[in-house]
C-alpha cells in the first residue's frame, strides 16, 4: 500500500510512491463525457476540466457549491413544492438557507478559503435563476470580482433565458443548465399546468408550448455563442418516457453537450402534485433502459447526484452544514487562491500520471476476449480506491471489459461501521445495494464483514487500496481472464 499524505483534506498516495508503483489517467470513455483532452478541442477541454458536472473524469477531484439567492419562479412543474427546492437541478424534499446576494457571496468566500477543490459557484433553485435574474448576477458579479477563478454555472427551465443570454455571455458563464422535459406540448400540459411569460399567465398546451419554443431558442442561442449547455430532463414514467430518445437526439443534434436524464423523485410529504397524485418515479432499471435506447444519441450525464440546493463539496458529499450563515468566519483566510492553485497543478500532474498507467493496464486488457465484469468501487474522490469499506455511503458502479472501464451509475447505502462497530441490518442493506456485482474493491474491510459479504456471494477485495480505479480494474479484469482461480488481486 502506498505512502499517504493528506491534500486538501483528500488522502493521496505520495508521489514518490506514485512513480515507482502506478502512474495513471482516466482514457475510461466514462458517462458519455469525452473522457480527456484528446477527445475535443482545447477551448472546450479548458471549460469541463475543473467542472465536477460536465466531466466524469474531473467530479473526482472537484467540487461545486450553491448558493440558494433566487426565489421566484416563472412557470409550476407538477414536481415542484418551492418550499422543498426546485427539482429541475436539486433533490427536493430539504429546505435550503435562502441568502442575499451579498450573504451569498460572504459563503462562496469562505467556502473557498477553506476547501481547495472548489472549482464551481451553481445557482440551482428553488426559483428560476434567469427568471429572478437580478439576484443571480448581483451575485455572480460579486463573486467574480473576488474569486475571478472560481466558474460560474447556473440551471433555469429556460422560459426566460434568451432575454439573458447576451449578459451570460459578456459575464463568462460558461456552463447553462436546461431543464426539458419533452418536444411535446401535449405531455408538456401534464408536468406544467400554467407558465407565466410577458406579464400573462397561460395554462396547460397553450402555456407549454411556449415554454417548449423558448427552450428550444435558449438552447439555440447559448450554443451559438460557445456557452455549454447541459439538458436536464426528469424522466416521469407514463408521462414523457417514451420520448425521452427522441428529445435525446433533437437536443444533440442543437449542440447541447451533455444531457441528464434524472428520476423523478416523488413523495407525498413533498407535497407536490405529482407527490399527492400517486405518480411514481422510474425504478433504476427503467432509467437504465432509458439511457440504454438513447445509444448514440447526446452525451450522457451519469454521475449527477441530484445534490441540494446549497450543496457544498464534491459530488457524492454535503458539506453544506459546515458552512450555514451563523457558522462563517468573520474574516477569511488570505491564501485560498493560491491553495486552490497549488490543488490544480496538483490534479494536473495526477491526470498525467494516471492516464500513462491507463493506458499500459488497457493495453495488456485489449488483448483479451472474455465478458465484461461489473465491479462496485469505494472512493472518497481523487479517483483512487482509497475508501474503507465501512465507511461508503455510495458505492461507484463500474463495467470493465477488453474496451476499457465505463462508470455506469452510483448507488447509495448506510455506511456500514458506526462508532467503530459494524451494523449488521447494514451489511444486509449493502448487500441487497450490490445485486448484480460480484465484486467491490476498497480500501480496507475486516475479516468479519468480507466473511459475511462472501457468504452473501459478494467478494471484497481491499488489496488495491490508493490505486487509480481505473487501473485496478483493468488489472483485475486481465488477471481474473489469465488466470481464473488464482488472482493477483484477490484478497
Ligand atoms: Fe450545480 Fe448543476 Fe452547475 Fe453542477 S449540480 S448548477 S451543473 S454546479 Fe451536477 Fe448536482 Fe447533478 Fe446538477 S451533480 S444536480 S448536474
Ligand atoms: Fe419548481 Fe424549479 Fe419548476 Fe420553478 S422551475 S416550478 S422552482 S422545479
Amino acid at each position: 500500500m502506498a505512502n499517504i499524505i493528506s491534500l486538501g483534506g483528500l488522502q493521496v498516495a505520495s508521489r514518490d510512491e506514485l512513480g515507482q508503483a502506478m502512474a495513471g489517467g482516466c482514457t475510461a470513455s466514462s458517462c458519455g463525457t469525452k473522457a480527456g483532452p484528446a477527445d475535443m478541442d482545447p477551448a472546450t477541454w479548458a471549460k469541463v476540466k475543473d467542472h465536477p458536472c460536465y466531466s466524469e473524469e474531473a467530479h473526482h477531484y472537484f467540487a461545486r457549491m450553491h448558493v440558494s439567492v433566487a426565489p421566484a419562479c416563472n412557470i409550476q412543474c407538477n414536481y415542484c413544492n418551492r418550499k422543498y427546492d426546485c427539482a429541475n437541478e436539486s433533490r427536493p424534499g430539504v429546505v435550503s438557507e435562502r441568502l442575499t446576494p451579498e450573504q451569498a457571496a460572504r459563503k462562496v468566500l469562505a467556502v473557498a478559503a477553506e476547501v481547495p477543490q472548489l472549482s464551481v459557484l451553481g445557482i440551482a433553485g428553488p426559483g428560476d435563476a434567469a427568471y429572478d435574474w437580478k439576484k443571480t448576477k448581483a451575485t455572480f458579479d460579486k463573486v467574480q470580482s473576488q474569486l475571478p477563478d472560481i466558474k460560474l454555472c447556473l440551471s433555469s427551465n429556460g422560459l426566460a433565458m434568451p432575454d439573458h443570454v447576451e449578459e451570460i455571455v459578456a459575464m463568462n458563464i460558461d456552463h447553462v443548465t436546461l431543464t426539458i422535459n419533452t418536444l411535446d406540448p401535449e405531455v408538456g400540459a401534464k408536468i406544467y399546468p400554467w407558465v407565466f411569460f410577458r406579464g400573462k399567465r397561460h395554462e396547460g398546451v397553450e402555456g407549454a408550448a411556449i415554454l417548449l419554443a423558448r427552450q428550444m431558442e435558449a438552447l439555440d442561442m447559448l450554443v451559438a455563442r460557445g456557452v455549454l449547455v447541459k439538458v436536464n430532463s426528469v424522466l416521469i414514467p407514463g408521462i414523457n418516457d417514451a420520448g425521452m430518445v427522441e428529445l435525446n437526439r433533437e437536443v444533440k443534434a442543437r449542440g447541447a453537450f451533455l444531457h441528464n436524464i434524472m428520476p423523478l423523485i416523488s413523495d407525498p410529504a413533498h407535497g407536490t402534485h405529482f407527490g399527492l397524485t400517486g405518480q411514481r418515479g422510474p425504478t433504476a432499471a427503467e432509467l437504465r433502459a432509458v439511457q440504454d435506447q438513447c445509444g448514440d444519441g447526446a452525451n450522457l450525464m451519469k454521475h449527477c447526484r441530484q445534490c441540494r440546493a446549497d450543496a457544498v463539496g464534491m459530488l457524492g458529499e454535503d458539506r453544506g452544514q459546515e458552512f450555514t450563515l451563523d457558522k462563517l468566519p468573520e474574516t477569511v483566510a488570505e491564501d485560498g487562491e493560491e491553495k486552490r492553485a497549488a490543488y490544480r497543478d496538483w490534479v494536473a500532474r495526477e491526470r498525467a500520471d494516471r492516464r500513462a498507467a491507463t493506458e499500459a493496464a488497457q493495453a495488456e486488457a485489449a488483448a483479451l476476449a472474455a465478458p465484461p465484469m461489473r465491479v462496485a468501487v469505494c472512493t472518497k474522490g481523487g479517483g483512487r480506491i482509497n475508501q474503507h469499506f465501512g465507511h461508503a455511503t455510495e458505492f461507484q458502479i463500474y463495467e470493465v471489459d477488453a474496451g476499457g472501464v465505463r462508470f455506469l451509475t452510483h448507488r447509495r447505502a448506510d455506511n456500514y461501521c458506526v462508532g467503530g462497530h459494524g451494523e449488521s441490518d447494514r451489511l444486509t442493506e449493502i448487500v441487497r445495494t450490490l445485486d448484480g456485482v460480484p465484486v467491490v474493491l476498497c480500501a480496507r474491510i475486516g475479516e468479519g464483514p468480507r466473511s459475511r459479504m462472501a457468504e452473501a456471494g459478494i467478494e471484497v477485495i481491499d488489496a488495491c487500496a490508493m490505486d487509480y480505479i481505473e487501473t485496478a480494474l483493468l488489472d483485475l479484469y486481465a488477471d481474473r481472464n489469465r488466470s481464473p482461480d488464482a488472482g493477483a488481486l484477490s484478497a
